[in-house]
């Protein structure tokens, strides 16, 4: 059976079986990707990575053609899009756009953060919860692939529009979502004051205290260490990364953008082990403070991120530190760099400086913040390069972690977290470099990718054309 699928692939004619097409190049493929879903660039370019990963596979393992999985993984489960009106402090009226991509449901329920920012629209929800899903699928736990948000931007808005718009918005999720449904998140500004309100409101609304939501403040239901998750996460796959290569973190400079939950918390455990952080970013410019942070100064940090909600341009007033207003953080020399801001934040000069610089390992700590340009630099100057499916899954993972502490009506403790942690990202590591090994490295990608896509490939053929 096999045999004669491959000598249908190898014909170079659309195989046919049943009705359904499958594909005989990438390039067939993704042109019926791209004509699906026009103008959507972001969620293009998440696939097209993922498929140059997998296409080798597939073609060894033809029953994946065969079911044509791969038009049955690129198009989500459900797309759900509502409006969401409010009133701000003087009584206008405003309309947001909300949106949940509940994009693939075969290894477990729907689980992916929500993104208030006023660039959110479906094409980046729809990438981010595909990249999702293959992230959810490396942390070897029970979680299928989600994303979804508004495009409000929650930026100098008062704590009651803040919470009127989280109800507003929760009202019409609710119906949608569930513990054993869809457990939505944080992600860029929804943090645990958001979490906490669209909690309430669902618990209001449903009657029920469950675990439909992450993130949760600690006395919610939250899970210890779910705020540090994405960031010591991050750190924990880069020193894994280095030790893999007779490397340590020890007194390493590391160039760190963004100033968010992400950022904060990658910054404490490079200091926790040996690094010197030098810089951090927001969306106005970057601060660039060559004797690093200490202890002390991320305090003042998070205070000014989280509580004041300031900009980080005031770090460098109150420490005598350079300022590059609307500069990112890619041109200060560096050994580490960790991108925790946004999608695309580095593009191939960001990347040719970085190397030039001196810098020899790049993670990402958000979702795609390295252009494709800028990939294929750090590739061929043979950079340790950690893609953000694998790098920054330690936030969802102890999302999950939250899940079954809500399950089990109970709490560990944060050091019975940490430890889970860490041996997820190092299972994550260890994945990678089975499916990423090649002659003389290890292609993080290529393995991140791989072993992500066999179990949820494998899982929805189990269960049927679903
Ligand atoms: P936060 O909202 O806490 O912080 C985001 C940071 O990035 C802020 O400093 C913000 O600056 C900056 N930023 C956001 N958008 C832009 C932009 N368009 N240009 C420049 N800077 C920008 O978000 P998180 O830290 O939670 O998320 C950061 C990244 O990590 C995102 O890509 C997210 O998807 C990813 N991620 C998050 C996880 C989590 O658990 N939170 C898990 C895994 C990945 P400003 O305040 O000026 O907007
Ligand atoms: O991108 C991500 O992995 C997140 N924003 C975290 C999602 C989650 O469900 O914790």
């Amino acid at each position: 059976m096999e045999d004669k699928f491959k000598t249908n692939i190898l014909d170079k004619s659309a195989l046919k079986t049943n009705g359904t097409v499958n594909y005989n190049s990438i390039g067939t493929f993704l042109t019926r990707v791209k004509e699906k879903n026009p103008g959507e660039i972001e969620f293009y370019e998440a696939v097209k990575e993922v498929i140059d990963s997998v296409w080798e596979l597939l073609e060894r393992h033809p029953k994946y053609l065969h079911s044509n999985i791969l038009e049955r993984l690129t198009e989500p489960e459900r797309v759900i899009m509502f409006r969401v009106p409010w009133t701000d402090d003087q009584g206008h009226v405003h309309i947001n756009r909300g949106y949940r991509v509940e994009f693939n449901s075969a290894i477990g329920p729907y689980k992916g953060g929500l993104r208030f920012h006023p660039s959110v629209n479906l094409d980046i929800l729809k990438f981010l919860a595909f990249e999702q899903t293959f992230k959810n699928s490396l942390t070897t736990l029970p979680i299928g692939g989600a994303k979804g948000g508004a495009d409000f931007d929650p930026k100098g808005k008062s704590e009651a529009e803040i919470m009127r718009f989280c109800q507003s918005f929760m009202t019409e999720l609710y119906r949608y979502i569930g513990p054993a449904t869809d457990i939505p998140a944080g992600d860029i500004g929804v943090s645990r004051r958001e979490i906490g309100y669209l909690f309430g409101q669902y618990k209001r609304l449903s009657n029920e205290f469950n675990g439909v939501m992450t993130g949760k403040g600690a006395e919610s239901g939250g899970s210890l260490l779910r705020p540090e998750a994405t960031g010591y996460g991050l750190v924990y796959f880069v020193n894994e990364m280095l030790q893999a290569h007779n490397k340590s973190l020890e007194g390493q400079t590391v160039a760190i953008s963004g100033s968010g939950n992400v950022a904060q918390f990658a910054a404490e455990k490079s200091l926790h082990l040996g690094g010197k952080v030098v810089s951090l970013s927001d969306s106005d410019g970057t601060i660039y403070d060559p004797k690093g942070l200490d202890e002390e100064k991320l305090t003042f940090v998070k205070h000014l991120k989280n509580e004041k909600r300031g900009r980080i341009s005031e770090y460098a007033k109150k420490y005598d530190v350079t300022y590059l207003e609307n500069q990112t953080a890619w041109n200060i020399p560096c050994d580490i760099a960790l991108p925790c801001a946004t999608e695309n934040e580095i593009d191939e000069q960001d990347a040719i400086a970085l190397v030039e610089n001196g810098c020899r390992c790049v993670a990402e700590g958000a979702n795609k913040p390295c252009q494709p340009g800028a990939v294929q630099v750090f590739l061929k100057n043979d950079l340790l390069f950690g893609p953000g499916k694998a790098a920054n899954a330690g936030g969802v993972a102890v999302s999950q972690l939250e899940m079954a502490q809500n399950s089990m009506h109970t709490q560990w403790s944060r050091a019975e977290v940490d430890i889970k942690l860490q041996e997820i990202m190092s299972n994550i590591h260890s994945k990678c470099i089975t499916h990423g090994e090649a002659d003389r490295s290890i292609n993080y990608i290529k393995g991140a990718n791989i072993a992500g896509f066999i179990k949820v490939a494998d899982a929805m053929l189990q269960q049927g054309l679903v």
